[in-house]
């Protein structure tokens, strides 16, 4: 499908690079099960040290990722402290409770960043009608803010805040290298509040599939267990490994053209009468407010399909658009310029 549309449903649409190609088919492979993959062994050494700690899993997904991450820190019948629109709660069918027996307890946000008076005001002291809290999680960039980053500083301190009252800490961080692109740091840097971080490579660093769950040595074995045991062992994943190498070398110097052209298109729009967008355009995500008397998202989305533009709501009224290594900047003006049209 995607191939003559212009897609900006999301950056999962992306498609392997040649250079990725090429490196798949010349991979080493082995039974990973065993440990004898050199080419999973190798994109796990590389994705434990760009995010500096001990160790890395390769995972199907950032879903299993994230629920590996939820079963290791945590025991069945624990508590999960997160933000109330986190794709952890939101998008992942429900794993949390229904796979790890665990309760979340929600914090809501404007934009995805929880503060410390937040969090202690959810901290309970220990009594024995609660359920005992194990867990904090974040997620940078924010899906549902709409790409929105957290600040550095801030984070900091929540997570400082969580780990004082002996939480572990976990970062979805499927968009880490969006949020390391805007914030101006390193991705070790942006993962270095947390006790295990999950990361994307089959998003804007454009992998076929799969996901990287980092952390110590400990916790990424019993991640391993866990994965094991939902299915998640691939025998010789070196072929998709590789991909994920080539993504790591390649493919984050391009995510700054990636968030240049969404600044560019939520400029556009939001010049349009009867659009606006809902959230600062900071990363790879544009978030459309639809205020038109006669459009709505819906009609918008239906009529960008049939000029050959897909786009997905997320909302009554909101629109999201997600800019990747396969928008150039020719599709942006085509977006604008039938946008232009449809809404005169
Ligand atoms: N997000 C997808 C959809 O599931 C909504 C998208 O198109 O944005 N964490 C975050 C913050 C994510 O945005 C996603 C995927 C995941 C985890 C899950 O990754 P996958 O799709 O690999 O399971």
């Amino acid at each position: 499908m995607s191939t003559q549309f212009i897609d900006f449903r999301s950056d999962t649409v992306t498609k392997p690079t040649d250079s990725m190609r090429q490196a798949m088919f010349e991979a080493q492979v082995g039974d990973d099960v065993y440990g004898e993959d050199p080419t999973v062994t190798k994109l796990e050494e590389l994705g434990a040290s760009m995010l500096n700690k001990e160790a890395a899993l390769f995972v199907t997904s950032g879903t299993m990722g994230n629920l590996l991450a939820l079963l290791s820190h945590t025991q069945p019948g624990d508590e999960v402290i997160l933000e109330a629109e986190a794709h952890i709660y939101y998008y992942e069918v429900g794993g949390l409770g229904r796979i790890g027996g665990l309760i979340p307890r929600l914090i809501h946000t404007p934009d995805g960043l929880i503060t410390p008076e937040q969090l202690e005001a959810v901290m309970r002291p220990a009594d024995i009608h609660y359920a005992a809290p194990s867990l904090f999680c974040l997620e940078n960039t924010h899906n549902r803010a709409g790409g929105r980053v957290l600040p550095q500083q801030e984070v900091e301190e929540v997570t400082a805040c969580a780990k004082s009252h002996g939480l572990a800490t976990h970062l979805d961080g499927a968009r880490i290298f969006n949020a390391a692109e805007f914030l101006g740091l390193s991705v070790a840097e942006v993962g270095e509040p947390f006790d295990s971080v999950m990361f994307c490579l089959s998003k804007g660093l454009g992998a076929p599939v799969g996901s990287l769950l980092v952390g110590s040595e400990k916790f990424i074995d019993r991640a391993r267990r866990f994965r094991k045991m939902l299915g998640g062992g691939m025998r010789q994943a070196g072929v998709v490994a590789a991909a994920g190498i080539t993504a790591l070398q390649e493919m984050p110097e391009k995510i700054r053209d990636d968030h240049r052209r969404a600044r560019q298109l939520g400029d556009a729009l939001s010049q349009i009468d009867g659009l606006s967008t809902a959230a600062p355009v900071e990363t790879n995500m544009v978030m459309v407010e639809v205020t038109h008397p006669e459009w709505d998202g819906e009609r918008l989305v239906n009529a960008w399909r049939k000029e050959g533009i897909l786009a997905s709501t997320v909302g009554p009224g909101k629109i999201r658009l997600v800019t990747h290594h396969q928008i150039t900047d020719d599709h942006i003006e085509q977006i604008i310029a039938v946008t232009e049209e449809l809404l005169s």
